[in-house]
């Protein structure tokens, strides 16, 4: 099967540049137009002068795209909601229908993964067919490092009510079989926190806090839960990764909480979330059109205070990301 990588991106792979991922979901269904392709951009070129290469992932018509071009970002962008969100579930059927996908932290995760180990596995053949036939070579071994870090806003969870509706993101799921690394701001209050942070212990992944105690809450920096686990700088956070891509254990959560001065005001986010979770129950909303429901719904009732809050905190996400990917891809082999 194919899967398109970016002249960019491959030109990375090659000099063994750090290369960090980002999702198509936050662009087409997660803000508003032209919002969404502006901040995708600036967050790319973020990544650009901390100097790491940036891997946007869609899909389109059909084929899995690892890099995207500015027209391709921009046509994505315009055309929004149109656009079908695709997580691990839906990858076969848009892949085989030949439409466009915007992919979601679950998909986004595992394109990396599947392009950074089609990139090894092309050298490895080259290197069979050059050298010994030894299985790893350190060539080989500094490979598996490619496409592991991946930024984004925030990522799905345990939703609440999630008693009757049995609602818990594949995302969770992923996290434990797709050995990423995920950078985001935390997990949005839309979600019931403890119950995806149990979820996570349940599957085996570290999360950690990037400098302080408490696990962030997207658009505030503390939720009031402890996280499992803190971390104090972007190399201390690689090399956790790093060990654990050598235990082959999947993947692992980093969590940066959103600047201070950037926070939304908390009361104001969740009397927000509280209208959308009721209209959404009226409304009979399910599945997985709740989670942009309810994110569209906050932005206008917040006046787009919300949005704002959103894209500030994406682009720290994207220095802290590449700086992460850039000591990963520095440590010895
Ligand atoms: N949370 C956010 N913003 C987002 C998403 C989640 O704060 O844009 C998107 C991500 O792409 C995430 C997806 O992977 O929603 C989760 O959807 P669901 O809840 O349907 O699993
Ligand atoms: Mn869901």
């Amino acid at each position: 099967m194919k899967v398109q990588v970016s002249r960019e991106v491959q030109e990375a792979l090659r000099l063994r540049k750090a290369v960090v991922a980002l999702e198509s979901t936050i662009l087409c269904h997660g803000m508003p137009y032209p919002n969404n392709v502006r901040t995708a951009l600036e967050v790319e070129d973020i990544i650009r002068s901390s100097g790491a290469v940036p891997a946007t992932i869609a899909i389109i018509e059909g084929v899995p795209h690892v890099g995207l071009g500015k027209e391709e970002i921009e046509m994505l962008g315009k055309e929004g909601h149109k656009v079908k969100k695709v997580s691990r579930r839906d990858l076969a059927y848009v892949v085989a229908s030949g439409l466009h996908g915007a992919t979601t932290v679950s998909a986004t995760m595992y394109l990396a993964h599947l392009a950074g180990i089609k990139v090894s596995r092309e050298r490895g053949a080259c290197v069979y067919s050059e050298r010994t036939p030894v299985a790893l070579t350190g060539l080989a071994l500094l490979d598996l490092l490619l496409l592991k870090v991946f930024v984004t806003g925030g990522i799905g969870g345990v939703h609440r009510g999630v008693e009757s509706t049995w609602d818990v993101s594949t995302d969770l799921r992923e996290l434990s079989k797709t050995p990423v690394c995920v950078v985001c701001a935390g997990v949005k209050s839309i979600l019931d926190i403890p119950k995806t942070l149990e979820f996570l212990e349940t599957e085996g992944v570290p999360v950690m806090t990037a400098g302080q105690d408490h696990f962030p809450s997207f658009f505030t920096a503390d939720s009031g839960m402890r996280s499992p686990m803190r971390v104090d700088s972007a190399s201390q956070a690689a090399s956790v990764v790093r060990a654990q891509n050598d235990l082959e254990l999947g993947g692992s959560l980093v969590a940066v909480p959103i600047p201070l001065e950037d926070q939304a005001d908390a009361r104001e986010v969740e009397n927000a979330i509280e209208i959308c979770l009721e209209r959404a129950r009226r409304e009979g909303v399910r599945g997985n059109a709740i989670t942009p429901f309810i994110l569209q719904g906050v932005k206008d009732l917040t006046k787009g205070k919300s949005l704002e809050a959103n894209i500030k905190l994406v682009k720290n996400n994207a220095e802290f990301g590449a700086r992460l990917a850039l000591h990963l891809q520095r440590l010895p082999a």
